[in-house]
């Protein structure tokens, strides 16, 4: 089993400051939740910006902030969003590749979201998987349901995809795929062998998944973005407090950390 990348999707575009105080709004505020999160165990952090008033925001000038900062302060992988907001428009949510991340999400497809969608035509999805491809940025493949991962086999086969492509299963949004272990077991089975993935849940689906991911040789991505909550009626203090908490999960099932450094390994980053 590879040492376990920690991902943290610090602030998302749903939570409100009026839900989670602790929520991460800043180009500053996402700094220093980073340099946290790189303490308490994650090698990669997976972002989207706000603006000052806390709305969902995709300004490139927030990201090349946010993502300077993040470099100039830690060694982690850092992941943009392409995903944004629902609503927001194509160009909108391409501010973030101006940055220069690492990675950056590419959903294959469209999946209600809650009471909105999520959208993701095939046209889109292309132009955004050839724009990632042109700029050397690897994508993180976000499965939201079961016929996105077939979408994503043909993305590969037309070769807008790495062959080594990376996934994130994220289940539990209302409208994808539920947040329990036989799904998550179903998705992985589909993957292409030589893929690395990782599991995020939302809500309270967040623990037992992530746990599972540990136990089960995927990766963890963890976070404000997925989950508000430390434990039922108790919100996380930090993303940091989330991230401490896989690390000590991970410690007593004798899973070690990956660092930033060995996670590039692991992820094929070298030369992206
Ligand atoms: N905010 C969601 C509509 C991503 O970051 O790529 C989409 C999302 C996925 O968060
Ligand atoms: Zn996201």
């Amino acid at each position: 089993m590879d040492p376990l990348i920690i991902t943290a999707a610090l602030t998302g575009a749903e939570a409100t400051r009026e839900q989670q105080p602790n929520l991460p709004v800043t180009p500053e505020d996402l700094i220093e939740a980073a340099v946290a999160c790189r303490e308490a165990g994650a090698a990669m952090v997976h972002l989207h910006v706000r603006a000052e008033d806390g709305t969902p925001s995709s300004d490139p000038k927030l990201f090349r902030r946010a993502v300077a900062g993040i470099r100039e302060r830690t060694d982690l992988i850092v992941q943009v969003s392409t995903g944004g907001a629902v609503g927001m428009s194509e160009n909108e949510r391409l501010g973030g590749l101006a940055a220069g991340p690492d990675m950056a999400s590419l959903t294959p497809g469209s999946v209600n979201f809650g009471s909105d969608v999520f959208l993701n035509p095939p046209d889109l999805v292309r132009r955004f998987a050839a724009r990632m491809q042109d700029l050397g940025i690897k994508p993180e493949i976000e499965i939201f349901d079961h016929g996105m991962i077939p979408i994503a086999l043909s993305l590969q086969a037309e070769g807008l995809v790495p062959s080594q492509a990376h996934f994130d299963l994220v289940l539990g949004v209302p409208g994808g795929a539920p947040a329990d272990f036989e799904t998550a077991m179903l998705l992985m089975r589909q993957l292409p062998a030589g893929s690395t993935y990782s599991i995020a849940a939302v809500g309270r689906g967040q623990l037992p998944l992530n746990t599972f991911a540990i136990l089960a040789g995927a990766h963890v991505r963890t976070g404000l973005e997925d989950n508000i909550y430390y434990s039922r009626g108790r919100k996380a203090a930090s993303n940091a407090e989330l991230v401490a908490r896989i690390a000590r999960i991970a410690g007593e099932l004798e899973r070690p950390l990956a660092t930033p450094a060995q996670a590039r390994d692991i992820l094929h980053l070298a030369g992206h």
